[in-house]
C-alpha cells in the first residue's frame, strides 16, 4: 500500500473509486454518552504489566492491557481537538480515500489539553530508548473504517524501529503476519491498551486493523521516532 498525505479537506465527489467519501468532521453525536468519563488520564510509568512476545526475524511486540486509566476522557479530548483530515492511497491502480481519519502533531505542538500525551511520549522514549516525538492519531468511526496490511513506510527500510500505539475507545483487533507469509496472530486492543512493535517488525512483519461488522468509534494514538535523513517518514 503506498500512502500520500493531504491537508485536512472535505472530500469532494471527485473521480475516486470505492465507497462514497464521508465527511472529515467526525459525527460527535455519540461522544457525550459513550466517552464523557471525567477521570484524569494516568498511566503506569513502570510498565509493570507489559507482556512481551518475540516474533520471527528479530521482530517483537509488547502489549500492556489497560496501561492508561481515564482513556474515555482522553478519547473525547483527542476527538475534539485533532485537526482531522483524510489522505488518499493507491489501490488496484486507483486513488481512493483511506477509510479512516488522521491527524499528526510533533510532541512540542500538542495543545495544552493533551499534555498527557507529552508525558506518555517521554515515558515511552525512556523505556524504548528512542525519541518518540511524532504523534499520529487515527479515528476509526465505525466497523467500516480500517487500515490494510502494511509495514510503516520508512521504518521498514531501517534495521529496527519502534512504534507505540495507545488505543482509546472501542476494542478493535490488530492483526500481524510475517511479510513472507505464514499464520497471522491477533490482539484485541481495548481502552487504554498500549501496543508496541519493535525490532524488525515494520520490515519483516505486517500489521492491519481489519474491518468488522459492528464497532463503536476507536482512536489509536501512535508514537514514532524521527528516521535518520527523512523528514517525512
Ligand atoms: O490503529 C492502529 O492500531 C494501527 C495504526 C497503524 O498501523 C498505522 O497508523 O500505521
Amino acid at each position: 500500500m503506498s500512502v500520500s498525505t493531504a491537508p485536512p479537506q472535505r472530500p469532494s465527489a471527485g473521480p475516486l473509486a470505492g465507497p462514497a467519501p464521508r465527511s472529515v468532521r467526525p459525527d460527535l453525536s455519540w461522544q457525550a454518552s459513550l466517552f464523557a468519563a471525567a477521570d484524569e488520564p494516568r498511566f503506569d510509568a513502570a510498565f509493570a504489566e507489559a507482556e512481551r512476545r518475540e516474533l520471527s526475524s528479530g521482530a517483537w511486540v509488547e502489549h500492556t492491557p489497560g496501561w492508561l486509566e481515564g482513556a474515555d476522557g482522553l478519547f473525547a479530548t483527542v476527538l475534539e481537538l485533532a485537526p482531522w483530515g483524510t489522505y488518499t492511497m493507491e489501490m488496484y491502480g486507483d486513488r481512493v480515500l483511506a477509510p479512516r481519519l488522521t491527524a499528526r502533531w510533533h510532541v512540542d505542538e500538542l495543545p495544552d489539553e493533551l499534555a498527557v500525551l507529552r508525558d506518555v511520549g517521554r515515558a515511552l522514549s525512556d523505556r524504548y530508548g528512542k525519541e518518540l516525538e511524532r504523534i499520529g492519531v487515527n479515528l476509526y468511526r465505525d466497523g467500516r473504517d480500517s487500515v490494510a496490511w502494511h509495514g510503516d513506510r520508512v521504518a521498514r527500510e531501517l534495521p529496527s524501529a519502534v512504534i507505540a500505539i495507545l488505543s482509546l475507545g472501542h476494542r478493535r483487533p490488530l492483526r500481524l503476519r510475517p511479510r513472507g507469509g505464514g499464520p497471522s496472530l491477533g490482539y484485541g486492543l481495548g481502552r487504554g491498551d498500549l501496543f508496541v512493535m519493535g525490532g524488525s517488525c515494520q520490515r519483516t512483519w505486517q500489521h492491519a486493523v481489519p474491518k468488522v461488522a459492528h464497532s463503536q468509534p476507536r482512536i489509536s494514538v501512535t508514537f514514532r521516532h524521527r528516521y535518520p535523513g527523512r523528514e517525512d517518514g
